[in-house]
């Protein structure tokens, strides 16, 4: 993590006085992006300062629990709010995304405001928009750089904020699995424990709190839509429109089906491709030493190594015809035993 002079000076002076700050997650916020903005909005508002976050779209309800998630402003829902929060704002943060256009109805509010911007970001494809960054593709979340950045201020990591920082440490790792994974992530997690972190009840939160409607309709895909590839050592579901309307699908209902596919035996790559009205969302995960990054890429998609997404504006069954296609390519890639590769990771 490197903090330029300037951006130091900055901190240092900034936020002496009492400020009113705006942070920004990326558009449908994962628990990366809201564990970032929820810990940074904790931190500011316990040391006097007055602070909004302002999310492009409405957040999952999974994250209801997070400190202030009741305040969060949903800008697509309430855009003047937005735009008269963004007109008070003294600064703004930009937390786990590197382009403005991933702030969606936001994009324009970012790119013409006045006032000083941090951005605070760990993806590849991260460009520079705003005033300061800190930037860091070994970080595995953005979480990570945030509580990098709260120690930098020599500030207190209270439960809330180790909390949230844990949330996206475990989100964004896949659970502890990903090989963004070093030594010092579970420093890192030690160190949130001792201050507070309630590892349970987020892992309870997050991953056991499914409705009924989503476990039947996760099993449904598996039983009904799973298909294997052995010699590609990749497993996918392509979920049509018509099977969510059939089975009242709401929206993050497809996710932690990505990685039941990556669960088997013998498999490296796990697909889901979901057909919603305008496109195709597609999201990759590996396992080893492929790069699903790599893969999403062909489909003008990113990420990271082992986790990444792209979208197809073709139809389900083209995007599928053409991602076979793709795959065929990565036939030697992809035909590795994980057990052989453990010795070799760095
Ligand atoms: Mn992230």
């Amino acid at each position: 993590m490197e903090i330029t002079p300037e951006f130091d000076s900055f901190i240092r002076n900034f936020f002496k006085q009492r400020r009113k700050i705006v942070i920004i997650p990326h558009l449908n916020p994962d628990g990366d992006a809201l564990g970032a903005t929820q810990a940074l909005f904790s931190y500011y508002k316990k040391q006097g300062h007055r602070v909004w976050v302002i999310s492009p779209d409405a957040p999952q309800e999974t994250f209801h629990w997070m400190p202030g998630f009741n305040e969060i402003i949903i800008a697509n829902q309430d855009l003047e709010k937005a735009k008269q929060t963004f007109e008070e704002a003294e600064v703004l943060f930009c937390l786990d995304f590197g382009s403005a256009a991933r702030a969606g109805i936001l994009e324009n509010l970012i790119t013409e405001s006045s006032q000083p911007s941090i951005n605070i970001d760990h993806h590849l494809d991260s460009a520079h928009f705003t005033t300061y960054r800190l930037h860091d593709v070994k970080a595995c979340s953005t979480c990570e750089l945030v509580y990098r950045f709260i120690l930098y201020q020599n500030g207190r990591i209270t439960p809330e904020v180790a909390t949230c920082i844990y949330t996206g440490i475990l989100t964004d790792t896949g659970s502890f699995r990903f090989r963004n994974v070093t030594p010092e992530v579970h420093r890192i997690v030690a160190e949130l424990i001792e201050k507070g972190a309630q590892t349970d009840l987020v892992h309870n939160k997050i991953y056991y709190s499914n409705t009924v409607e989503k476990t039947r309709f996760m099993g449904y895909c598996l039983y009904e839509r799973l298909k294997i590839l052995p010699q590609l050592h990749t497993a996918y579901i392509t979920v049509p429109l018509s099977l969510q309307q059939d089975m009242n699908y709401r929206v993050g209902d497809t996710q932690g089906l990505v990685m039941l596919t990556l669960s088997l035996k013998n498999i490296n790559l796990g697909i889901v491709l979901v057909e919603n009205e305008e496109l195709i969302r597609m999201s990759f995960r590996s396992v080893g030493s492929f790069a699903a990054n790599k893969l999403a890429a062909r489909f003008n998609g990113g990420g990271h190594y082992n986790a990444a997404g792209a979208k197809s504006y073709s139809s389900l069954e083209e995007t599928e015809k053409q991602l076979l296609a793709v795959l065929e390519e990565y036939k030697q890639e992809l035909d590795y035993e994980i057990y052989d590769q453990v010795v070799f990771f760095v």
